[in-house]
Protein backbone atom coordinates (compact mmCIF):
# COMPACT_ATOMS: atom_id res chain seq x y z
CA UNK A 1 0.00 0.00 0.00
CA UNK A 2 1.42 3.53 -1.02
CA UNK A 3 2.49 5.70 1.61
CA UNK A 4 0.83 9.24 1.59
CA UNK A 5 4.23 11.07 1.76
CA UNK A 6 3.02 13.20 5.50
CA UNK A 7 1.87 10.24 7.50
CA UNK A 8 5.32 10.25 9.18
CA UNK A 9 4.59 13.17 11.06
CA UNK A 10 2.49 12.14 13.60
CA UNK A 11 5.23 8.98 14.00
CA UNK A 12 7.54 8.61 16.61
CA UNK A 13 10.36 6.16 16.41
CA UNK A 14 12.72 3.69 18.61
CA UNK A 15 16.38 2.93 17.64
CA UNK A 16 17.59 -0.54 18.56
CA UNK A 17 21.30 -1.53 18.62
CA UNK A 18 20.21 -5.45 18.54
CA UNK A 19 24.00 -6.81 19.94
CA UNK A 20 22.71 -4.39 23.39
CA UNK A 21 18.86 -4.84 23.52
CA UNK A 22 17.83 -8.67 24.54
CA UNK A 23 19.63 -11.86 24.69
CA UNK A 24 17.02 -14.57 24.46
CA UNK A 25 19.40 -17.75 23.59
CA UNK A 26 22.20 -17.05 26.49
CA UNK A 27 25.14 -16.33 24.56
CA UNK A 28 25.80 -13.06 26.17
CA UNK A 29 24.48 -11.16 22.50
CA UNK A 30 21.22 -9.26 22.27
CA UNK A 31 19.30 -11.15 19.38
CA UNK A 32 16.59 -10.99 17.13
CA UNK A 33 14.04 -13.20 19.04
CA UNK A 34 15.14 -10.85 21.85
CA UNK A 35 13.46 -8.37 20.10
CA UNK A 36 9.93 -10.23 19.57
CA UNK A 37 10.38 -10.92 23.51
CA UNK A 38 10.33 -7.12 23.68
CA UNK A 39 7.43 -6.13 21.20
CA UNK A 40 5.03 -5.97 24.02
CA UNK A 41 6.84 -3.19 25.91
CA UNK A 42 7.43 -0.73 22.34
CA UNK A 43 4.24 -1.28 21.93
CA UNK A 44 2.93 -0.15 25.54
CA UNK A 45 5.65 2.85 25.19
CA UNK A 46 3.44 3.49 22.01
CA UNK A 47 6.07 3.87 19.43
CA UNK A 48 5.39 3.95 15.89
CA UNK A 49 8.31 2.25 14.32
CA UNK A 50 11.85 0.88 15.18
CA UNK A 51 14.95 1.52 13.38
CA UNK A 52 16.83 -1.65 13.70
CA UNK A 53 20.67 -0.71 13.85
CA UNK A 54 22.71 -3.20 11.10
CA UNK A 55 21.77 -6.72 11.48
CA UNK A 56 23.45 -8.29 8.61
CA UNK A 57 26.43 -10.91 8.28
CA UNK A 58 29.57 -8.67 9.42
CA UNK A 59 32.73 -9.33 10.99
CA UNK A 60 31.94 -6.71 13.28
CA UNK A 61 34.65 -4.55 12.58
CA UNK A 62 32.33 -0.99 13.32
CA UNK A 63 29.71 -2.69 15.00
CA UNK A 64 27.75 -4.25 12.18
CA UNK A 65 28.83 -1.32 9.41
CA UNK A 66 31.44 -3.53 7.81
CA UNK A 67 28.92 -5.94 6.07
CA UNK A 68 30.27 -8.97 4.33
CA UNK A 69 26.68 -9.71 2.86
CA UNK A 70 23.91 -7.47 2.65
CA UNK A 71 21.41 -10.75 2.02
CA UNK A 72 22.02 -12.53 5.02
CA UNK A 73 21.35 -12.01 8.71
CA UNK A 74 24.44 -12.49 10.89
CA UNK A 75 24.10 -15.61 12.89
CA UNK A 76 24.86 -13.63 16.32
CA UNK A 77 21.40 -12.11 15.67
CA UNK A 78 19.16 -15.25 14.87
CA UNK A 79 18.13 -16.01 11.09
CA UNK A 80 16.14 -14.35 8.17
CA UNK A 81 13.08 -16.27 9.30
CA UNK A 82 13.78 -14.70 12.79
CA UNK A 83 13.08 -11.69 11.31
CA UNK A 84 10.12 -12.71 9.08
CA UNK A 85 8.66 -13.16 12.68
CA UNK A 86 9.80 -9.42 13.74
CA UNK A 87 8.70 -8.08 10.84
CA UNK A 88 4.85 -9.88 10.99
CA UNK A 89 4.94 -9.69 15.05
CA UNK A 90 5.43 -5.78 14.78
CA UNK A 91 3.26 -5.39 11.81
CA UNK A 92 0.64 -7.23 13.92
CA UNK A 93 1.08 -4.45 16.95
CA UNK A 94 1.02 -1.60 14.42
CA UNK A 95 4.63 -0.68 14.66
CA UNK A 96 6.39 -0.41 11.36
CA UNK A 97 10.54 -1.76 11.02
CA UNK A 98 12.80 0.22 9.41
CA UNK A 99 16.39 -1.18 8.75
CA UNK A 100 20.04 0.61 8.05
CA UNK A 101 20.94 0.76 4.84
CA UNK A 102 24.65 1.07 4.75
CA UNK A 103 26.02 1.35 1.00
CA UNK A 104 28.11 3.80 1.15
CA UNK A 105 31.23 0.77 1.90
CA UNK A 106 31.07 -2.80 2.75
CA UNK A 107 33.22 -4.53 4.79
CA UNK A 108 36.73 -6.16 3.54
CA UNK A 109 35.81 -9.07 3.65
CA UNK A 110 32.78 -8.74 1.35
CA UNK A 111 33.49 -11.01 -1.77
CA UNK A 112 33.30 -7.96 -4.04
CA UNK A 113 36.27 -6.84 -1.70
CA UNK A 114 37.97 -9.97 -1.81
CA UNK A 115 37.66 -10.30 -5.62
CA UNK A 116 38.49 -6.60 -5.86
CA UNK A 117 41.67 -6.67 -4.13
CA UNK A 118 42.82 -10.14 -6.43
CA UNK A 119 44.36 -8.30 -9.56
CA UNK A 120 43.52 -4.71 -11.30
CA UNK A 121 41.51 -6.10 -13.86
CA UNK A 122 39.45 -8.20 -12.10
CA UNK A 123 35.83 -7.44 -13.00
CA UNK A 124 34.87 -6.06 -9.32
CA UNK A 125 38.03 -4.08 -9.44
CA UNK A 126 36.09 -0.65 -9.92
CA UNK A 127 33.28 -1.81 -7.22
CA UNK A 128 35.49 -0.04 -5.06
CA UNK A 129 38.42 3.09 -5.36
CA UNK A 130 41.92 2.00 -6.19
CA UNK A 131 44.59 4.51 -7.02
CA UNK A 132 48.04 4.30 -7.62
CA UNK A 133 50.28 4.09 -4.55
CA UNK A 134 53.39 3.86 -2.98
CA UNK A 135 54.03 2.47 0.87
CA UNK A 136 54.37 5.78 2.21
CA UNK A 137 52.77 8.07 -0.44
CA UNK A 138 48.70 8.00 -0.91
CA UNK A 139 47.15 9.26 -3.52
CA UNK A 140 46.16 12.11 -1.50
CA UNK A 141 45.72 13.70 2.13
CA UNK A 142 42.05 12.96 2.78
CA UNK A 143 41.54 12.16 6.43
CA UNK A 144 39.22 8.99 7.39
CA UNK A 145 36.71 10.02 10.41
CA UNK A 146 38.24 7.22 12.59
CA UNK A 147 42.04 8.75 11.99
CA UNK A 148 44.22 8.52 9.77
CA UNK A 149 44.64 8.23 5.99
CA UNK A 150 41.66 7.39 3.78
CA UNK A 151 43.69 5.09 1.88
CA UNK A 152 45.31 1.74 2.90
CA UNK A 153 48.30 0.77 0.77
CA UNK A 154 47.54 -2.85 -0.29
CA UNK A 155 51.17 -4.64 -1.51
CA UNK A 156 49.55 -7.47 -3.76
CA UNK A 157 48.32 -4.96 -6.65
CA UNK A 158 50.68 -1.83 -5.71
CA UNK A 159 47.36 0.35 -5.37
CA UNK A 160 46.03 1.99 -2.52
CA UNK A 161 41.97 1.72 -1.85
CA UNK A 162 39.79 4.33 -0.27
CA UNK A 163 37.56 4.39 2.94
CA UNK A 164 36.19 7.24 4.47
CA UNK A 165 35.75 4.80 8.02
CA UNK A 166 38.09 1.86 8.99
CA UNK A 167 40.78 0.45 6.74
CA UNK A 168 37.93 -2.78 7.05
CA UNK A 169 35.16 -0.30 5.65
CA UNK A 170 36.58 0.04 1.80
CA UNK A 171 33.77 2.44 0.18
CA UNK A 172 32.12 1.73 -2.65
CA UNK A 173 32.52 3.24 -6.27
CA UNK A 174 29.26 4.77 -6.70
CA UNK A 175 30.62 6.18 -10.12
CA UNK A 176 30.59 1.95 -11.21
CA UNK A 177 26.83 1.82 -12.67
CA UNK A 178 26.79 -1.89 -12.28
CA UNK A 179 27.56 -1.92 -8.80
CA UNK A 180 24.59 1.32 -8.51
CA UNK A 181 22.37 -1.80 -10.26
CA UNK A 182 23.93 -3.89 -7.17
CA UNK A 183 22.59 -1.89 -4.68
CA UNK A 184 19.43 -1.09 -5.98
CA UNK A 185 18.23 -4.30 -6.71
CA UNK A 186 19.28 -5.35 -3.14
CA UNK A 187 17.47 -2.31 -1.70
CA UNK A 188 14.45 -3.49 -3.62
CA UNK A 189 15.38 -7.17 -1.86
CA UNK A 190 14.90 -6.08 1.59
CA UNK A 191 11.58 -3.68 0.90
CA UNK A 192 9.99 -7.09 -1.18
CA UNK A 193 10.88 -9.05 2.11
CA UNK A 194 8.32 -6.62 3.79
CA UNK A 195 10.51 -3.84 5.81
CA UNK A 196 8.71 -0.75 5.77
CA UNK A 197 11.64 1.65 5.32
CA UNK A 198 15.40 2.83 5.91
CA UNK A 199 17.80 4.86 7.57
CA UNK A 200 20.37 5.69 5.12
CA UNK A 201 23.79 5.35 7.15
CA UNK A 202 26.30 8.33 5.95
CA UNK A 203 24.85 8.63 2.86
CA UNK A 204 25.81 11.87 1.67
CA UNK A 205 29.81 10.32 1.65
CA UNK A 206 28.76 8.16 -1.68
CA UNK A 207 29.70 10.80 -4.00
CA UNK A 208 33.75 11.80 -3.91
CA UNK A 209 35.82 14.97 -5.29
CA UNK A 210 38.63 14.68 -7.66
CA UNK A 211 41.70 12.77 -5.53
CA UNK A 212 43.38 16.23 -6.81
CA UNK A 213 40.89 18.02 -4.81
CA UNK A 214 42.96 20.34 -2.54
CA UNK A 215 41.75 20.57 1.50
CA UNK A 216 42.53 24.31 2.31
CA UNK A 217 43.57 23.69 5.54
CA UNK A 218 41.87 25.12 9.30
CA UNK A 219 40.51 28.09 7.76
CA UNK A 220 38.86 26.92 4.87
CA UNK A 221 37.38 23.95 4.55
CA UNK A 222 36.84 21.26 6.82
CA UNK A 223 38.72 18.02 6.39
CA UNK A 224 35.63 16.01 5.35
CA UNK A 225 34.66 18.56 2.86
CA UNK A 226 35.80 16.17 -0.33
CA UNK A 227 32.92 13.49 0.67
CA UNK A 228 30.32 15.71 2.10
CA UNK A 229 27.31 16.14 -0.24
CA UNK A 230 29.68 16.51 -3.26
CA UNK A 231 27.96 17.54 -6.60
CA UNK A 232 26.64 14.90 -8.65
CA UNK A 233 24.83 12.58 -5.26
CA UNK A 234 22.20 14.05 -6.96
CA UNK A 235 21.62 11.44 -9.29
CA UNK A 236 21.86 8.40 -7.66
CA UNK A 237 19.59 9.87 -4.41
CA UNK A 238 16.99 10.41 -7.12
CA UNK A 239 17.12 7.01 -8.82
CA UNK A 240 16.94 5.47 -4.74
CA UNK A 241 14.11 7.98 -4.15
CA UNK A 242 12.37 5.89 -7.57
CA UNK A 243 12.99 3.39 -5.50
CA UNK A 244 11.52 4.29 -2.50
CA UNK A 245 8.51 5.57 -3.56
CA UNK A 246 7.76 2.66 -5.39
CA UNK A 247 7.29 1.09 -2.16
CA UNK A 248 6.10 4.35 -0.34
CA UNK A 249 8.89 3.61 1.91
CA UNK A 250 9.77 5.44 5.45
CA UNK A 251 13.39 6.80 5.26
CA UNK A 252 15.91 8.72 7.22
CA UNK A 253 18.55 10.17 6.17
CA UNK A 254 22.08 10.06 8.48
CA UNK A 255 23.68 12.72 5.81
CA UNK A 256 26.45 14.45 7.31
CA UNK A 257 27.58 17.60 5.51
CA UNK A 258 23.95 18.63 4.64
CA UNK A 259 22.97 21.42 5.62
CA UNK A 260 20.39 23.43 7.38
CA UNK A 261 19.36 24.94 3.97
CA UNK A 262 20.27 22.18 1.76
CA UNK A 263 18.02 19.88 4.00
CA UNK A 264 14.87 20.91 2.24
CA UNK A 265 16.14 19.94 -1.07
CA UNK A 266 16.53 16.44 0.96
CA UNK A 267 13.23 15.96 2.84
CA UNK A 268 10.86 18.32 1.24
CA UNK A 269 8.25 17.28 -1.06
CA UNK A 270 10.48 17.15 -4.12
CA UNK A 271 13.28 15.52 -1.72
CA UNK A 272 14.85 12.15 -1.86
CA UNK A 273 13.99 11.11 1.74
CA UNK A 274 11.04 11.68 4.51
CA UNK A 275 13.57 13.27 7.13
CA UNK A 276 16.90 13.92 8.30
CA UNK A 277 19.60 13.97 11.29
CA UNK A 278 20.66 16.94 12.36
CA UNK A 279 24.30 16.19 13.00
CA UNK A 280 25.66 19.79 13.95
CA UNK A 281 25.45 19.35 17.29
CA UNK A 282 27.41 15.84 18.22
CA UNK A 283 30.98 17.93 17.25
CA UNK A 284 33.05 16.75 18.98
CA UNK A 285 35.11 20.29 20.40
CA UNK A 286 38.87 19.52 20.98
CA UNK A 287 38.24 22.90 23.61
CA UNK A 288 35.63 21.39 25.09
CA UNK A 289 37.06 17.85 27.72
CA UNK A 290 34.58 17.23 29.67
CA UNK A 291 32.19 16.78 26.10
CA UNK A 292 29.23 18.93 28.09
CA UNK A 293 26.73 20.53 25.57
CA UNK A 294 27.23 24.17 24.59
CA UNK A 295 23.93 25.17 25.15
CA UNK A 296 23.97 28.41 23.31
CA UNK A 297 25.30 26.73 20.46
CA UNK A 298 23.63 23.93 20.35
CA UNK A 299 20.29 26.20 20.46
CA UNK A 300 21.36 28.24 17.73
CA UNK A 301 21.79 24.67 15.98
CA UNK A 302 18.08 23.39 16.47
CA UNK A 303 16.36 26.32 16.09
CA UNK A 304 17.91 27.19 12.42
CA UNK A 305 17.38 23.57 11.84
CA UNK A 306 13.67 24.25 12.62
CA UNK A 307 13.28 27.42 11.15
CA UNK A 308 15.03 26.20 8.12
CA UNK A 309 12.52 23.67 7.42
CA UNK A 310 9.72 24.93 8.73
CA UNK A 311 7.62 25.51 5.34
CA UNK A 312 9.93 22.24 3.43
CA UNK A 313 11.87 19.93 4.66
CA UNK A 314 11.64 17.30 7.93
CA UNK A 315 13.36 17.12 11.00
CA UNK A 316 14.28 13.20 12.41
CA UNK A 317 14.84 14.44 16.05
CA UNK A 318 17.17 13.01 18.97
CA UNK A 319 19.14 13.61 21.85
CA UNK A 320 21.06 9.61 21.42
CA UNK A 321 21.76 7.43 19.51
CA UNK A 322 23.93 4.43 18.87
CA UNK A 323 27.20 6.74 17.92
CA UNK A 324 26.96 9.27 21.55
CA UNK A 325 27.36 9.21 24.72
CA UNK A 326 24.20 9.47 26.57
CA UNK A 327 22.32 12.64 26.95
CA UNK A 328 22.11 12.52 30.34
CA UNK A 329 25.80 12.98 31.06
CA UNK A 330 25.97 15.21 27.54
CA UNK A 331 23.18 17.91 28.50
CA UNK A 332 22.32 17.06 31.97
CA UNK A 333 23.53 17.08 35.19
CA UNK A 334 23.14 13.42 35.90
CA UNK A 335 19.75 13.86 37.52
CA UNK A 336 16.21 12.37 36.36
CA UNK A 337 14.96 15.93 36.36
CA UNK A 338 17.35 16.90 33.80
CA UNK A 339 16.64 13.77 32.08
CA UNK A 340 12.87 14.94 32.16
CA UNK A 341 13.57 18.43 30.79
CA UNK A 342 15.79 16.80 27.64
CA UNK A 343 13.30 14.52 26.59
CA UNK A 344 10.04 17.66 27.09
CA UNK A 345 12.65 20.02 25.20
CA UNK A 346 13.03 18.04 21.73
CA UNK A 347 10.21 15.95 21.94
CA UNK A 348 7.41 18.11 21.50
CA UNK A 349 9.47 20.02 18.75
CA UNK A 350 7.93 19.60 15.09
CA UNK A 351 9.44 16.87 13.56
CA UNK A 352 9.86 12.92 13.86
CA UNK A 353 11.26 12.29 17.32
CA UNK A 354 13.60 9.13 18.04
CA UNK A 355 13.96 7.45 20.73
CA UNK A 356 17.31 5.42 21.41
CA UNK A 357 17.37 2.52 23.80
CA UNK A 358 17.11 2.86 27.39
CA UNK A 359 17.57 7.12 27.18
CA UNK A 360 13.59 6.35 27.95
CA UNK A 361 14.81 5.30 31.07
CA UNK A 362 17.54 7.52 31.93
CA UNK A 363 20.65 5.46 30.72
CA UNK A 364 23.90 6.87 31.70
CA UNK A 365 27.28 6.88 30.13
CA UNK A 366 29.52 3.73 31.60
CA UNK A 367 32.45 3.62 34.31
CA UNK A 368 35.35 3.16 31.83
CA UNK A 369 38.74 2.09 34.09
CA UNK A 370 40.92 0.72 30.88
CA UNK A 371 41.09 1.40 27.07
CA UNK A 372 40.23 -2.84 26.52
CA UNK A 373 36.93 -2.12 27.74
CA UNK A 374 36.66 0.00 24.48
CA UNK A 375 35.24 -1.95 21.25
CA UNK A 376 34.87 1.33 18.62
CA UNK A 377 37.88 1.73 16.55
CA UNK A 378 37.17 5.30 16.89
CA UNK A 379 37.43 5.25 20.94
CA UNK A 380 40.54 3.24 20.61
CA UNK A 381 42.58 5.30 17.58
CA UNK A 382 41.50 8.55 19.42
CA UNK A 383 42.94 7.44 22.32
CA UNK A 384 46.27 6.15 20.59
CA UNK A 385 46.20 9.97 19.18
CA UNK A 386 45.80 11.73 22.30
CA UNK A 387 48.87 8.95 23.84
CA UNK A 388 51.02 10.53 20.43
CA UNK A 389 49.98 13.91 21.64
CA UNK A 390 51.65 13.61 24.97
CA UNK A 391 48.68 13.29 26.95
CA UNK A 392 49.13 10.71 29.64
CA UNK A 393 47.34 7.42 29.69
CA UNK A 394 45.06 8.41 32.76
CA UNK A 395 44.19 11.77 31.20
CA UNK A 396 43.44 10.34 27.74
CA UNK A 397 41.37 7.71 28.68
CA UNK A 398 39.44 10.68 30.73
CA UNK A 399 38.98 12.41 27.34
CA UNK A 400 37.70 9.15 25.21
CA UNK A 401 35.70 8.18 27.97
CA UNK A 402 33.43 11.31 28.09
CA UNK A 403 33.15 11.53 23.64
CA UNK A 404 33.11 7.01 23.33
CA UNK A 405 29.96 5.69 21.62
CA UNK A 406 30.80 2.50 23.97
CA UNK A 407 28.93 4.45 26.74
CA UNK A 408 25.34 3.51 24.68
CA UNK A 409 26.31 0.03 23.41
CA UNK A 410 26.32 -1.15 26.86
CA UNK A 411 23.14 -3.99 27.62
CA UNK A 412 19.26 -2.72 28.53
CA UNK A 413 18.59 -2.44 31.79
CA UNK A 414 15.69 -4.05 32.26
CA UNK A 415 15.45 -5.32 35.91
CA UNK A 416 17.47 -5.45 39.03
CA UNK A 417 18.28 -8.78 38.54
CA UNK A 418 21.50 -10.57 37.29
CA UNK A 419 22.87 -9.05 34.71
CA UNK A 420 19.84 -6.52 34.29
CA UNK A 421 17.44 -9.43 32.89
CA UNK A 422 19.48 -8.41 29.72
CA UNK A 423 21.10 -12.28 29.79
CA UNK A 424 21.33 -15.29 31.36
CA UNK A 425 24.88 -15.47 30.51
CA UNK A 426 28.02 -13.15 30.45
CA UNK A 427 27.26 -10.24 28.59
CA UNK A 428 29.30 -9.17 25.58
CA UNK A 429 29.68 -5.83 26.90
CA UNK A 430 29.29 -5.84 31.09
CA UNK A 431 26.53 -3.99 32.12
CA UNK A 432 26.50 -0.20 33.90
CA UNK A 433 26.32 -1.18 37.65
CA UNK A 434 23.38 1.56 37.97
CA UNK A 435 21.47 -1.26 36.41
CA UNK A 436 20.17 -1.78 39.77
CA UNK A 437 18.53 1.36 40.28
CA UNK A 438 18.16 2.47 36.64
CA UNK A 439 15.79 0.21 34.36
CA UNK A 440 13.02 -1.24 33.19
CA UNK A 441 10.85 -2.83 35.97
CA UNK A 442 11.53 0.15 38.31
CA UNK A 443 10.38 2.91 36.09
CA UNK A 444 6.75 0.58 34.65
CA UNK A 445 4.44 0.68 37.58
CA UNK A 446 6.41 4.99 38.56
CA UNK A 447 3.78 7.27 37.71
CA UNK A 448 6.80 9.99 38.37
CA UNK A 449 9.22 7.97 36.27
CA UNK A 450 10.78 9.35 33.24
CA UNK A 451 9.52 5.87 31.08
CA UNK A 452 5.85 7.32 32.49
CA UNK A 453 6.60 11.25 31.03
CA UNK A 454 7.86 9.93 27.61
CA UNK A 455 4.33 7.73 27.40
CA UNK A 456 2.63 11.12 27.59
CA UNK A 457 4.85 12.78 25.43
CA UNK A 458 3.85 10.30 23.05
CA UNK A 459 0.43 10.22 23.47
CA UNK A 460 0.69 14.16 23.13
CA UNK A 461 2.58 13.30 19.90
CA UNK A 462 -0.63 11.55 18.68
CA UNK A 463 -3.47 13.18 19.73
CA UNK A 464 -2.36 17.02 18.49
CA UNK A 465 -1.79 18.53 15.47
CA UNK A 466 -0.46 21.68 17.20
CA UNK A 467 2.56 18.93 17.86
CA UNK A 468 2.43 16.41 14.88
CA UNK A 469 1.73 19.38 12.38
CA UNK A 470 1.98 22.79 13.76
CA UNK A 471 3.10 25.76 13.06
CA UNK A 472 6.79 26.86 15.32
CA UNK A 473 8.02 30.11 16.97
CA UNK A 474 10.95 30.20 19.56
CA UNK A 475 10.82 32.97 22.64
CA UNK A 476 13.60 34.29 24.44
CA UNK A 477 16.10 33.09 21.72
CA UNK A 478 19.61 35.02 23.30
CA UNK A 479 18.73 32.82 26.48
CA UNK A 480 20.88 29.69 26.09
CA UNK A 481 19.57 28.30 29.14
CA UNK A 482 15.79 28.29 28.08
CA UNK A 483 13.86 26.09 25.30
CA UNK A 484 10.47 28.29 25.26
CA UNK A 485 8.64 27.93 21.79
CA UNK A 486 5.17 27.76 20.93
CA UNK A 487 3.98 24.86 18.08
CA UNK A 488 0.18 25.94 16.92
CA UNK A 489 -2.45 24.80 14.30
CA UNK A 490 -6.08 25.93 13.45
CA UNK A 491 -5.58 28.18 16.33
CA UNK A 492 -4.53 25.75 19.23
CA UNK A 493 -1.61 26.58 20.83
CA UNK A 494 0.43 24.78 23.22
CA UNK A 495 3.65 26.68 24.49
CA UNK A 496 6.89 24.88 25.53
CA UNK A 497 8.84 26.25 28.42
CA UNK A 498 11.79 24.35 29.51
CA UNK A 499 15.05 25.45 31.37
CA UNK A 500 17.43 23.32 29.88
CA UNK A 501 20.33 24.24 32.63
CA UNK A 502 21.21 23.30 36.17
CA UNK A 503 20.86 26.90 37.61
CA UNK A 504 17.93 28.92 37.70
CA UNK A 505 16.90 31.28 34.71
CA UNK A 506 13.77 33.57 33.71
CA UNK A 507 12.11 34.46 30.78
CA UNK A 508 9.39 36.93 30.00
CA UNK A 509 6.39 36.67 27.81
CA UNK A 510 3.72 39.27 26.44
CA UNK A 511 1.40 37.23 24.92
CA UNK A 512 0.35 35.44 27.98
CA UNK A 513 -3.51 35.56 28.45
CA UNK A 514 -5.66 32.49 28.23
CA UNK A 515 -3.37 29.79 28.51
CA UNK A 516 -4.22 27.09 30.96
CA UNK A 517 -1.35 25.12 32.15
CA UNK A 518 -1.23 21.40 30.94
CA UNK A 519 0.12 18.84 33.12
CA UNK A 520 2.26 16.31 32.34
CA UNK A 521 4.20 15.35 35.90
CA UNK A 522 5.18 18.37 37.34
CA UNK A 523 4.98 19.61 40.77
CA UNK A 524 2.09 21.99 41.56
CA UNK A 525 0.94 24.44 39.31
CA UNK A 526 2.62 27.45 37.94
CA UNK A 527 0.08 29.72 35.76
CA UNK A 528 1.89 31.70 32.94
CA UNK A 529 2.75 34.95 33.80
CA UNK A 530 4.48 37.78 31.98
CA UNK A 531 7.59 37.21 33.74
CA UNK A 532 8.48 33.36 34.33
CA UNK A 533 11.09 31.99 37.40
CA UNK A 534 12.22 28.06 36.30
CA UNK A 535 14.23 25.78 39.11
CA UNK A 536 17.01 23.98 36.94
CA UNK A 537 15.30 21.67 34.74
CA UNK A 538 12.14 22.70 35.45
CA UNK A 539 9.66 22.09 32.56
CA UNK A 540 6.22 23.51 31.67
CA UNK A 541 3.45 23.41 29.19
CA UNK A 542 0.49 25.68 28.46
CA UNK A 543 -2.63 24.99 25.95
CA UNK A 544 -4.86 27.85 24.47
O1 LIG B 1 30.40 13.43 9.73
C1 LIG B 1 30.74 12.62 10.51
C2 LIG B 1 31.94 12.71 11.38
O2 LIG B 1 31.54 13.07 12.66
C3 LIG B 1 29.82 11.57 10.87
O3 LIG B 1 28.51 12.16 10.96
C4 LIG B 1 29.71 10.38 9.93
O4 LIG B 1 29.01 10.69 8.76
C5 LIG B 1 28.98 9.39 10.79
O5 LIG B 1 29.90 9.01 11.78
C6 LIG B 1 28.53 8.16 10.05
O6 LIG B 1 28.07 7.26 11.06
C7 LIG B 1 27.47 6.09 10.53
O7 LIG B 1 28.37 5.42 9.68
C8 LIG B 1 29.54 4.88 10.29
C9 LIG B 1 29.26 4.10 11.58
O8 LIG B 1 30.49 3.94 12.29
C10 LIG B 1 28.28 4.83 12.48
O9 LIG B 1 27.93 4.00 13.58
C11 LIG B 1 27.05 5.18 11.66
O10 LIG B 1 26.09 5.87 12.47
C12 LIG B 1 30.16 3.97 9.26
O11 LIG B 1 29.17 3.10 8.76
Amino acid sequence: MKKTRNDFKSLVGYQIYPKSFKDSNADGMGDISGIIEKLPYLSDLGIDFIWLNPLYKSPQVDGGYDISDFYQVDQMFGTLDDLKKLIKEAHALGIKLIMDLVINHTSDQHPWFLESKKSKDNPYRDYYHWEDAEPDKMPNDWKSFFGGSTWTYDDQTGQAYFHVFAKEQPDLNWKNPKLREEIYQMIRWWLDLGIDGFRLDAISHIQKEDWSFEIKGPHGNDPWEPFMNVRGIEEYMLKIKEIFDDYGALTVGEASGVTSKAARSWTGSKGYIDMIFELEHNAKEENNPNNKIDLKVYKETIIRWQEDLSEEGWNALYIENHDNPRSIDVFGDGSLQSAKALAVHYMLLRGTPFIYQGQEIGMTNFPFENINQFEAPESRNYYEALLKEGLDPKDSLTRVAVVSRDNSRTPMQWTNQLEAGFTSAKPWFPLNPNYREINVAENEHDPKSLLSLYKKLISLKHERKEISEGSIEFYDRENPQIFSYKRSHEGRELLVLVNLSATPTSTSFNDFEGFKELTLDQTGLKPLSSKMDLDPFEYRLYER
